[in-house]
């Protein structure tokens, strides 16, 4: 799967899409936004101080449109309440993060009474489209669950597999990131991809192909599991690396983007609606694949 099948899922839907844009104080965001106005993908309600967006959005250079609305907030906290609780109401499809800090907007989505929460674990899901690789790599969860253990990392696989299957992958190849293709009682990250890996075979863990535990070479260099012997459905050709903890996960994520020159996109999945998580440095193309990740996941 590609960013051009993503595109073409989500421009073939007829529904009309709005999505609240908490904190829009940044031209980027506006950037993105009208190319995405532009090509049908959504409509934009940006929640934020008026002068702030206004002047974001004259700093980028976008015009007004009828796909784009406006309310006022005082701060990023306030911002990340009001775009929430448009979500909350249904007034908004889909929630973006704008420049609130993301642990404000989290915060905010976990309201016990107007947030976006399902009763199910909420983590974080990127796509990551690198220099001369036509199929985007996914990863999991790189900004959301901080050590999760065994069970909150099976629900980890499931929402990823879940939006995955949205956007129109089926049986995504997963691999269970760990420092090791053996497993080494000392090492707790190989023991949960081990348990996990045998959930998969015994159908406790449907929807994907798993293996693990798995180190990066091996999972995504077929060269590399080749050399290691291991021949396996998901080794050398992951579609979806899961990381055993955040520090992994968000370094992994760091380091595809800053030296391997990857553009990313992030979502959170399992609440209400698709959250998208965008970095704050993030460029218009960035957010614009964070769009596309979070609107292709809509079912109506
Ligand atoms: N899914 C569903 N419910 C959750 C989740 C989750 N992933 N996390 C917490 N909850 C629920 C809890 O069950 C509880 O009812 C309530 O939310 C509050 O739980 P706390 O006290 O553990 O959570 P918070 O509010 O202190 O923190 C939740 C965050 C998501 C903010 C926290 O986990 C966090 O800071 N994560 C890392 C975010 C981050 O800094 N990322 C960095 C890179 S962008």
């Amino acid at each position: 799967m590609n960013v051009t099948d993503l595109s073409n899922k989500v421009h073939t839907k007829s529904e009309q899409v709005t999505v609240a844009v908490a904190h829009a104080v940044e031209p980027s965001i506006f950037t993105a936004c009208s190319l995405a106005a532009e090509k049908g993908t959504a409509s934009f309600h940006f929640i934020g101080p008026l002068t702030e967006m206004t002047d974001a959005m004259k700093d980028a250079a976008v015009e007004q449109s009828d796909r784009f609305s406006f309310s006022d907030a005082a701060d990023e906290a306030e911002s990340a309440q009001k775009a929430v609780v448009l979500v909350h109401e249904g007034q908004a499809d889909v929630l973006m993060k704008g420049m609130t800090p993301t642990s404000k907007l989290l915060k905010a989505v976990l309201h016990k009474e107007k947030g976006l929460r399902t009763g199910r674990l909420l983590s974080h899901l990127a796509g990551f489209q690198l220099p001369e690789q036509d199929d985007l790599l996914f990863l999991t969860d790189a900004a959301m669950n901080i050590a999760p253990d065994l069970t909150q990392k099976q629900g980890i696989i499931e929402n990823a597999v879940e939006a995955l299957s949205k956007m129109g992958m089926e049986l995504p190849k997963t691999a269970l990131l760990a420092a090791v293709e053996t497993v080494n009682p000392a090492m707790p990250a190989a023991v949960d991809a081990a348990v996990l890996t045998q959930m998969n075979r015994r159908g406790q863990l449907a929807g994907c192909l798993v293996d693990g535990p798995l180190a990066l070479d091996v999972a995504v260099s077929a060269k590399a599991a080749k050399q290691k012997g291991l021949e396996t459905d998901v080794a050398g050709r992951a579609d979806l690396l899961v990381a055993p903890n955040i520090e992994t996960g968000n370094t992994l994520y760091k380091s595809l983007t800053l030296f391997g020159g990857a553009t990313v996109g992030g979502m959170i999945v399992g609440a209400r609606a698709p959250i998208v998580l965008t970095s704050r440095s993030d460029t218009a193309e960035s957010r614009l694949f964070s769009l596309l990740m979070a609107v292709s996941t809509i079912q109506k």
